[in-house]
Parts: structure tokens; C-alpha cells; sequence
């Protein structure tokens, strides 16, 4: 008895070509199906994505009642001349810098927002302890991907729909950290 008695099963070159044409088409159809539905795929964020990008399906604040109490104020980028320490209207330790704004639920604050600075710089209200996210409304000026170039300016509202502690920023990454945060109080 030999050690191949049984039956040994091989392919042949017309089979291996079949088999290679089936993986091939099923390929192409693949990708044809991919690519033309390609637009479909990516126009959504998947949640994870949505989370990271802090959108929610959180319906928008419900309308506040406004008081007609317009508070205006007006905000400058500074930078220190070593561009280590950054902040709104004075330098910590001057007065004037990063100054309280106090206002009631409804009140319309409104911003008048100037890079008096030589680096990019963008504003925004938020209810964040820390970080550059979580912009309410219609509070921002420019944006971390589209910022205030120097000596750009512009505005935006914010109307405080409950009390709180709400903090004005930068939003360009780190420049909280480096000062560039002002307080919010709402009663
Ligand atoms: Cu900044």
C-alpha cells in the first residue's frame, strides 16, 4: 500500500482562470457599487463622529423670551510680546482684562469682537469648564478652521437662556489655556 492511494484532487489552468474571473468580477462590481454610492457613504457623519464633532440631535434651545435689554461689548485678542500669554482687551494684572460680563436670562449680549493681535483668533460663548468646544448659538466670530486674521474683526449675540456661569473664549485650541477666557455670569 503507497502512501497516495487516494484520490488527489487538482485544479486545472481552465478552472484556476474561472475561479480568478469570479474574484475579479466580484471586485469590480464591488468597487463600481462602492464608488458610485461613494457620495452617500461619506456625506454623514457616522454618531462617534458626530459626537466627536459635538453636533447632537438635541433640538435647539427653546426660544427665550428676550428682555429687550441690548448689552454691548467689545472684545480685543491681545497677546503678550513673547506670545506667551493671551487675552481679551489687557493683559492679567492690567485692569480691564478678560472682563465679567453680568447679565440676566434674556438679556441680548452682543459682541464686537477685534484681532488686535498677530496671531489667528476666534470667539465664542460656551457652558464648557474647559476646552474650545461646545459654542452656543450664534455666539461665534470665525472659527478654529477659518479664523480672524490680525486686525479682522467682527460680531455676534448671545442670548443667555438660563442662569449660569458661561465663559467667553478663544476657540483656536490652547489659547484658553494660555488666558484668552472671560466669565459670564447669568442670574
Ligand atoms: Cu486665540
Amino acid at each position: 500500500m503507497s502512501e497516495h492511494d487516494e484520490t488527489i484532487y487538482r485544479t486545472s489552468t481552465g478552472r484556476l482562470g474561472k475561479l480568478m474571473a469570479i474574484l475579479c468580477g466580484t471586485v469590480i462590481v464591488g468597487a463600481i457599487i462602492f464608488f458610485a454610492l461613494g457620495d452617500y457613504w461619506i456625506s454623514e457623519l457616522s454618531p462617534a463622529g458626530d459626537t466627536f464633532a459635538g453636533i447632537s440631535d438635541q433640538a435647539a434651545a427653546p426660544v427665550v423670551e428676550q428682555t429687550g435689554k441690548d448689552i454691548p461689548i467689545t472684545l480685543d485678542f491681545i497677546e503678550s510680546a513673547d506670545f506667551r500669554t493671551l487675552a481679551f482687551n489687557e493683559l492679567p494684572g492690567d485692569p480691564g482684562n478678560n472682563p465679567t460680563i453680568n447679565a440676566k436670562v434674556g438679556d441680548r449680549i452682543i459682541f464686537n469682537i477685534l484681532n488686535a493681535g498677530k496671531s489667528f483668533h476666534a470667539f465664542g460663548v460656551t457652558l464648557d469648564e474647559e476646552g474650545f468646544g461646545g459654542i452656543l448659538g450664534n455666539s461665534a466670530v470665525a472659527s478654529p478652521n477659518n479664523p480672524l486674521k490680525p486686525g479682522d474683526g467682527g460680531t455676534s449675540e448671545f442670548i443667555p437662556g438660563e442662569p449660569g456661569t458661561y465663559y467667553y473664549i478663544c476657540t483656536v485650541p490652547g489659547h484658553r489655556e494660555m488666558g484668552m477666557v472671560g466669565t459670564i455670569i447669568v442670574e
